[in-house]
């Protein structure tokens, strides 16, 4: 056996987006366009002579044979360990948590997370640093650099071993050893959430549906809520992951999760029901009749997080991205801790939490995690939901009420237009983007325009600046709206509108939140004009 040095040529649609490449399968799996990823981002590292590294993917179609040709290619590369998962699966908070366990180099991540898989869907890769979480922009640039001028891959010219076998094997010099993918994340979980308070509410006949989508959550789901947590069997739901995910599109979201949905909502639903995604960091958290907005999820949480032992200390400071709303900075200003704003991604929260400064982050699109780990965790999220449940015996509805009795409410949605032209979704960001500085101080019914701005950041801990982040019009009395190009799309450009209105008045708070924000979507539609831009009357999604 030896290594391989195979010629190859560059694709010039490589750049990673809002969290690493995501293509259609067949792309990746076309000649050499997945191996010159990988080398770009080996080459973009600094090389991985000598690396430790794990890699594991969410198991959708192709996970097994990526996991392969990186395997080979590692080892061709001078590699000297990589963990695996077993059967190549790894859900993308346990990845991060063996990577951080092992104190390994970093890590390949295989999936393109809430989007749908299959031969004919999607696919994606992403590289993880030394602590866990996804690269920052500076890495991804080097990767995306090398990317450009790549002439040749290196490949070890034999197979990789069987990913069924527990425990080390040998490919060339490199040892590869394959790991329970969800012993040490469940014993991880055991450190943070109080156990025996949760095991309590299912003896007390709690009852709960997580719905994993068929996808990667659920083998760890049922681990931890059937087997360490005592709910009844069946309460995880389409827990084996397939190819295809069964045909589900697993996007926890009450659009994409509404079996679940269904369920909650009907006259017998469970008290508690979660979902999660194909790599199961998202989470999607209901009630029995109430469903509850990730914004809104994330400062319930940041108000009890005391509840569970992880964090009885308290948290020294939280962070949410910038079209989250502003629910959880009105309970950090009560705690008298930071809130900081970051760009979309969660790339931009690992500094934050390297530095100590935050311990819990969150985004609108229904990531949720603290710094257990460096990704965001669905199941993480579910777990501290069913920690507060049980320390303040109160559920769902009666939390989110006293909560926004408490604080007053964010009202909330986000509207998707999926999948349009690139170049008319174009036409609207710039046309807003251009109107931007004339905005200030015109009116719309009743709503005035307080400030119109495009979105920067700059790291506080590093120094790095993120330009370009989304474009935002404020109103005066803290309504806005935010408008966004997504990075996770594969198929033209998805469009995101995310609206925004408080609410403090005792009688207003259990609004529909669509009428709520009525006035707000109306503004919207007539700055920007979707309708008449991108020919669609309504969007595609509102979560
Ligand atoms: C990724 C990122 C998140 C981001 C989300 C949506 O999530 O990790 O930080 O909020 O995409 O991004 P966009 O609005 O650009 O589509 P995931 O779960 O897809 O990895």
């Amino acid at each position: 056996m030896s290594i391989l040095t195979v010629e190859t040529t560059p694709f010039d649609d490589q750049k990673p987006g809002t969290s690493g490449l995501r293509k259609k399968t067949k792309v990746f799996m076309g000649d050499h366009y997945l191996e010159n990823f990988v080398q770009a981002i080996f080459d973009g590292i600094g090389g991985v002579t000598g690396k430790r590294l794990v890699v594991g993917g969410d198991g959708r179609f192709y996970n097994d044979k990526a996991v392969k040709i990186i395997l080979r290619m590692a080892a061709a590369n001078g590699a000297a360990r990589v963990i695996v998962g077993q059967g190549g699966l790894l859900s993308t908070p346990a990845a991060s948590h063996l990577i951080r366990l092992n104190k390994t180099d970093g890590g390949i991540i295989l999936s393109a997370s809430h989007n749908p898989g299959g031969e004919n869907e999607d696919f994606g890769i992403k590289y993880n640093t030394a602590n866990g979480g996804p690269a920052p922009e500076g890495v991804t640039d080097a990767i995306f650099a090398k990317t450009k001028s790549m002439s040749s891959y290196k490949i070890w010219d034999g197979e990789a071993p069987d990913l069924d076998a527990l425990g080390d094997s040998h490919l060339g010099d490199m040892v590869v050893t394959v790991v329970d993918p969800v012993s040490d994340y469940a014993d991880l979980m055991e450190t943070l959430f109080d156990f025996g308070a949760i095991r309590g509410l299912f003896a007390d006949n709690f009852t709960m549906r997580f719905d994993a989508m068929c996808a990667i959550t659920g083998p760890y789901a049922i681990e931890v809520l059937e087997n360490r947590l005592g709910a009844a069997k069946g309460t995880v739901v389409h827990g084996t992951p397939l190819p295809d995910f069964g045909g589900m599109h697993p996007d926890p979201n009450p659009t994409w999760a509404h079996e679940l949905m269904d369920e909650m909502f009907s006259e017998d639903g469970p008290d508690f029901g979660a979902a999660s995604d194909g790599d199961g960091d998202r989470n999607m958290i209901v009630g029995h009749n109430v469903y509850v907005s990730p914004s809104d999820s994330l400062a319930l949480i940041a108000a009890h997080a005391k509840n569970a032992p992880g964090y009885k200390d308290g948290l020294p400071g939280v962070a949410r991205s910038m079209p989250t709303s502003a629910a959880v900075d009105r309970v950090a200003r009560a705690l008298g801790i930071p809130c900081f704003e970051t760009p979309t991604g969660w790339k931009f929260f690992g500094n934050l939490m390297d530095a100590g400064k935050v311990a819990l982050c969150g985004e609108e699109s229904f990531g949720t995690g603290s710094d257990h780990v460096r990704e965001k965790d669905g199941l993480w999220a579910v777990l501290m939901w069913l920690n507060i449940i049980a320390a303040t015996g109160k559920g769902v509805g009666e939390l989110l009420r006293a909560h926004f009795k408490e604080f007053g409410r964010n009202y909330y949605s986000r509207h998707d237009y999926e999948a349009v032209e690139s170049d008319k979704a174009q036409a609207a960001y710039q046309k807003l983007r251009a109107d931007l500085a004339a905005l200030s101080g015109t009116t719309y019914g009743d709503l005035n325009v307080a400030q119109a701005d495009e979105f920067g950041y700059t790291d506080p801990v590093d120094g790095s600046v993120s330009n370009a982040q989304g474009l935002r019009v404020m109103f005066e009395g803290g309504s806005r709206f935010v408008l966004r190009m997504s990075g996770t799309g594969t198929s033209g450009a998805t469009l995101r509108l995310y609206l925004e209105r408080y609410e403090d008045d005792p009688d207003q708070l259990d609004l529909d939140p669509q009428d709520a924000l009525a006035p707000i979507i109306s503004a919207a539609e007539q700055i920007v004009g979707f309708a008449a831009t991108l020919g669609r009357a309504k969007p595609d999604v509102i979560t």
